[in-house]
């Protein structure tokens, strides 16, 4: 087994699959990316047909104001017209559209229909309590179709709205509202997570307490306040089930200009407090539709599942806006993985017959250290592709991936992208682009991706650089256009957008992801991806999972701390960690030895699945802790600060 510096398999598409796929050869993608570049506006002009448009563009691209670019400029849409309405006049009227299945088993179908007519009477419920265009909306809730809906009705509407990932503490809540001036807040008396209730309304309560902005609260009832009865605020609060009651099923679609703001998403930038990430109407519109129907191959039978929560990009433009313009039906799951056992994604693949799976590499390292055993009970054979997201997927997940879940016929789409992306940027086109583990491969259309030092010199190996803007691309930091320049655009003197990832380009062209540019560690001179290490060590069979933390070190300028997991009931001692430096050795280089291996039973990470770095910087040096709340497990922790005080 290689790292991903030295990974060398590759993987053409599955004969089967590339014969029905929408681009089923190299040659296809190539004539297409090349006009896509030569002619970025007639490309995404003759992209923007497969709309609706209330009104058609002035222009496709206005760079007059650059980099606050503006996508066909003049033009007039409404993203939920086009993700139900549009449906309603032909035969997907009928067809499913969510496939819902809550935690403790419970499930709902919606049909376009059935979306278009609650959606209708969600937002004139908003509008009845003064909701109206440009306001700011914040919606915390659990993954129940009722998140769907309250999404597309602020669409709708023309109010922008600003997802909270449920997992997220009453202050993280406060902060974001006082951010944007929310004036509204959508919640639940609770969700489901292993086997529990999470009070959200209770937490919702704690984070409005001295907030002014807002003057309306809509509940959902789904744990039906128990054990959590939730306290009701006369004026301010309204059960969701009652407002939407005696509400007409119609509401008129707000004619939305292209560049309206759609939404804001907090997301962490490398400094400072979450930034509040502008997407507007018509471009990302444009981007979420084609991405997912080229990327995911998306064709009318297809049961699509991103296990993704709507609280990340990942949902916005994969769970919501990208599959419903693409008219797709799709499951959405409340719980956790592991809930009642290890088995129940592959449980809900079966009983839907999933043929398309998207998932984190997280997710799929979980799902290697649980066993095979929990997929064999399992008939997998409906699933035709799968995609992976998030971060760097190490070679051993990949190969896992490909054979356990994918049967060595599914395609795997590893998709680089970020929350200021919009959607996909590179990633392989699933009939047209060979595969090799670990590696994002080639650009999407109209992405122009460059490799720079920071001086701007082209190079295999250095910073990722996108050279032209792209319908998806973020348009602003709410509230702060100097941050949104600087953070993105002044690296490279406004010639480039600076996405904050290293990348590597291979002999075949292929752009290899490398983390983070804040995770590189340089180390005697010699630069090293954190992520290198990380998929050299996963490779051993008793490791499930390791992250790598630069610390700095007196005569290296840098050295490497390593954490590993070991899987379950494996033995974690000093010939392990032998077997482990030997790796290192054989696939990097000596100059590559870690100074010190620490095991644990579980890495800390966000609830979004992303291992905090920072945090295992901060133990691997010894520093005081800042805020652990954001953390899935903050007992993790502990337990790695007591082994490396032991250690
Ligand atoms: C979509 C999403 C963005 C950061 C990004 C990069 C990492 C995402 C990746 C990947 C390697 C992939 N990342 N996908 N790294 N391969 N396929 O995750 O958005 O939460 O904003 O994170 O995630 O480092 O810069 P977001």
């Amino acid at each position: 087994m290689e790292s991903v510096s030295h990974e060398n398999r590759k993987f053409e598409p599955h004969p089967d699959f590339a014969k029905d796929a929408y681009i089923g050869s190299p040659e296809a993608y190539r004539e297409l990316y090349e006009k896509s570049i030569a002619d970025p506006e007639a490309f995404w002009a003759e992209a923007a047909e497969e709309l609706d448009w209330f009104k058609k563009w002035d222009k496709v691209l206005d760079e007059s104001e650059a980099p606050f670019f503006k996508w066909f400029p003049g033009a007039k849409t409404n993203l939920c017209y086009n993700c139900v309405d549009r449906h309603l006049k032909g035969p997907n009227r009928n067809k499913a559209a969510l496939i819902w299945e809550g935690e403790p088993g419970d499930t709902r179908v919606l049909t376009y229909q059935d979306v278009h007519r609650e959606v209708c009477k969600f937002a004139n419920g908003l509008k009845q309590i003064g909701v109206k265009k440009g306001d700011r909306v914040a919606i915390y809730l659990p993954m129940i179709p009722e998140l769907t809906l309250a999404v597309l009705a602020c669409a709708r509407i023309g109010a922008v709205h600003t997802v909270i990932f449920a997992g997220f503490s009453a202050e993280s809540i406060r902060d974001r509202i006082n951010d944007c001036g929310a004036t509204c807040v959508i919640t639940a008396d609770g969700g489901w997570r292993r086997e529990r209730v999470l009070s959200l309304k209770n937490t919702v309560d704690e984070a409005l307490e001295g907030v002014d902005s807002v003057s309306n609260v809509v509940v959902v009832k789904r744990a039906h306040g128990d054990p959590f009865p939730c306290h009701y605020k006369e004026g301010r609060d309204h059960w969701y089930h009652r407002l939407v009651q005696d509400q007409p099923i119609d509401c008129p679609c707000e004619e939305m200009d292209a560049e309206d703001m759609l939404f804001l998403l907090y997301t962490s930038g490398t400094t400072g407090k979450p930034k509040g990430i502008i997407h507007t109407t018509a471009g990302y519109m444009l981007y979420t539709y084609l991405t997912t129907k080229y990327i995911f191959d998306l064709k009318p039978d297809d049961v699509f599942w991103c296990t993704a929560d709507v609280g990340w990009i990942t949902g916005h433009s994969y769970i919501v806006y990208g599959p419903m313009q693409n008219a797709a039906t799709q499951i959405m799951y409340e719980g956790a993985p592991n809930t009642p056992d290890e088995g129940r994604f592959w449980e809900i693949v079966e009983k839907y017959r999933a043929t398309i799976f998207y998932t984190a590499p997280t997710a799929i390292r979980a799902f290697m250290k649980w066993g095979d055993k929990w997929l064999e009970k399992h008939d997998l054979s409906s699933l035709r592709l799968l995609g992976t997201v998030g971060e760097p997927i190490n070679p051993e997940a990949w190969i896992w991936y490909h054979k356990q879940v994918g049967a060595e016929r599914c395609p795997i789409v590893d998709t680089w992208w970020q929350t200021e992306t919009g959607g996909h940027m590179l990633t392989p086109i699933p009939g047209a682009t060979a595969t090799k583990p670990g590696c994002a491969t080639v650009p999407f259309f109209g992405i122009e991706p460059a490799i720079l030092t920071d001086e701007g010199e082209e190079v295999d190996a250095g910073i990722l650089a996108i050279k032209k803007p792209w319908p998806g691309i973020l348009r602003g930091i709410y509230g702060d256009p100097e941050r949104f320049k600087d953070t993105y655009w002044c690296k490279w003197d406004g010639k480039y957008y600076f996405p904050g990832d290293g990348a590597r380009r291979d002999k075949d062209g292929y752009i290899w992801i490398l983390g983070r540019v804040d995770d590189v560690v340089n180390v005697s001179g010699h630069r090293i991806g954190t992520a290198e290490l990380e998929s050299v060590f996963v490779e051993h069979k008793d490791v499930a999972e390791s992250a790598v933390v630069g610390v700095p070190h007196e005569i290296k300028g840098q050295g490497l701390i390593a954490f590993v997991t070991v899987i379950q009931g494996r033995e974690h001692d000093d010939h392990l960690r032998k077997e482990l430096v030997e790796m290192i050795d054989k696939s990097i280089g000596k100059f590559a030895r870690p100074e010190r291996i620490l095991f644990s039973s579980d890495l800390p990470k966000t609830r979004s699945g992303k291992i905090m770095r920072r945090l295992l910087r901060d133990i691997a040096e010894g520093k005081e802790l800042g805020n652990t709340t954001t953390l899935a497990d903050p007992s993790v922790v502990e337990e790695l600060q007591r082994q490396y005080e032991e250690a």
